[in-house]
């Protein structure tokens, strides 16, 4: 199909609006055009084709989800099933949801389409605290992190709309360098071999891969999140502005990831709270081609991690002083402190005779 249909203007056309598609209704027209049902959906420049993963999905009605061994979807804590949507929280303080695909993972490209709401009671800065999307080894685990316990193994994906650190700082009476700001609410990734700490404090900025500015509250139209992990390339985009186009949010090469790791959401509210809501999750099984070189290169890992990865904030601790140092440190510093009052006295004695001089 791609060397028939690949370099026709037409077709590509028609990749591109798929690309940028999320609702699956023109979807279903182009396969219906293709006259094939169960046909692939070509996303790319020629090589990739897209399925939906039923095993993977959740959308309405939500008949997957339960506590049942046969349920594709798994709850815990106060998330509830409704008939439009998935509520991990309820606008009300200290509440904890989670939603957990029971299937593990297989595949070795894939994208997830996150359909969510965010929205409550709280003005500008007083709600929170956002909510979590997963690719983690563990599922069904509650802690501090959005819901899911901390030091996780896998990929977590932010969407924090409460700004900790800032908080923080405005209260210490310190102001941010304008370069380092981050705008609420805001996405932001991380990739976790089990040894980080999520650091809630400062919103996990010590260990983020990467993020962006996301105003996702109280809209009245759909947002929209996806994940794309393609030869260990992760991209996050965006559909939050009711214009149905994908927005680039973060983009980070060289991300290893394993396989039959779980999907999952989570949310948690603190002092201040807003209903998270999980509409659609949807996971698409990308097909691309791989070079004899690829394949080899992207052999399966059993950790995760991130080529090249510089976490910012994580210098290396000071090496201890050795006993020497630490005696030359004290010596040396006797010495300055007796030179300096050896010196102030002799200023000192000057000063007087000067002084007496002048009486004189
Ligand atoms: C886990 O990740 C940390 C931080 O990125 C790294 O220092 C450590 O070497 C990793 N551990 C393993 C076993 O790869
Ligand atoms: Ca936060």
């Amino acid at each position: 199909m791609a060397a028939v249909l690949g370099s026709s203007g037409w077709w590509r056309r028609w990749w591109w609006r798929g690309l940028l598609t999320r609702d699956g209704s023109r979807m279903l027209l182009l396969l219906l055009l293709l006259g094939s049902g169960q046909g692939p959906w070509q996303v790319g420049a020629g090589q990739t084709f897209e399925y939906l993963k039923r095993e993977h999905s959740l959308s309405k009605p939500y008949q997957g989800v339960g506590t049942g061994s046969s349920s594709l979807w798994n709850l815990m804590g106060n998330a509830m099933v409704m008939t439009q949507y998935v509520r991990l929280t309820p606008d009300m303080q200290s509440k904890q949801g989670a939603l957990w695909n029971r299937v593990p993972c297989f595949l070795r490209d894939w994208e997830l389409q996150v359909h969510f709401k965010i929205h409550g009671q709280g003005k500008k800065n007083l709600h929170g605290d956002g909510l979590a999307i997963w690719y983690t080894k563990e599922r069904m685990q509650s802690g501090p992190v959005f819901g899911n316990m901390d030091k996780f193994v896998g990929l977590g994906v932010f969407v924090d709309t409460y700004p900790n650190e800032e908080k923080q700082q405005e209260a210490q009476k310190r102001r941010y360098s304008p370069g380092v700001q981050r705008v609420f609410p805001y996405i932001s990734a991380m990739v976790n071999n089990g040894s980080l700490s999520y650091d809630h404090e400062r919103d996990g900025r010590p260990t983020e891969l990467g993020g962006c500015t996301a105003i996702v509250r109280n809209l009245h139209y759909d947002t929209f999140l996806v994940i794309r992990y393609v030869k260990r390339h992760l991209t996050i985009m965006m559909d939050i502005d009711g214009k149905h186009e994908w927005r680039d949010c973060i983009e980070v090469p060289g991300v290893r990831l394993p396989r039959g790791y779980y999907f999952g959401a989570s949310s948690i509210t603190g002092d201040l709270s807003d209903n998270h809501d999980i509409i659609s999750l949807k996971l698409f099984e990308l097909t691309v081609e791989r070079t004899p070189e690829e394949e080899k290169l992207h052999r399966d890992v059993f950790l995760p991690s991130v080529d090249n990865m510089k976490l910012p904030e994580m210098t290396a601790p000071l090496p201890p002083l050795s006993g020497l140092a630490l005696f030359l440190i004290v010596f040396f510093s006797l010495v300055f402190f007796v030179f300096a009052i050896v010196i102030g006295i002799i200023l000192y004695n000057k000063w007087q005779d000067q002084s007496r001089k002048r009486f004189y």
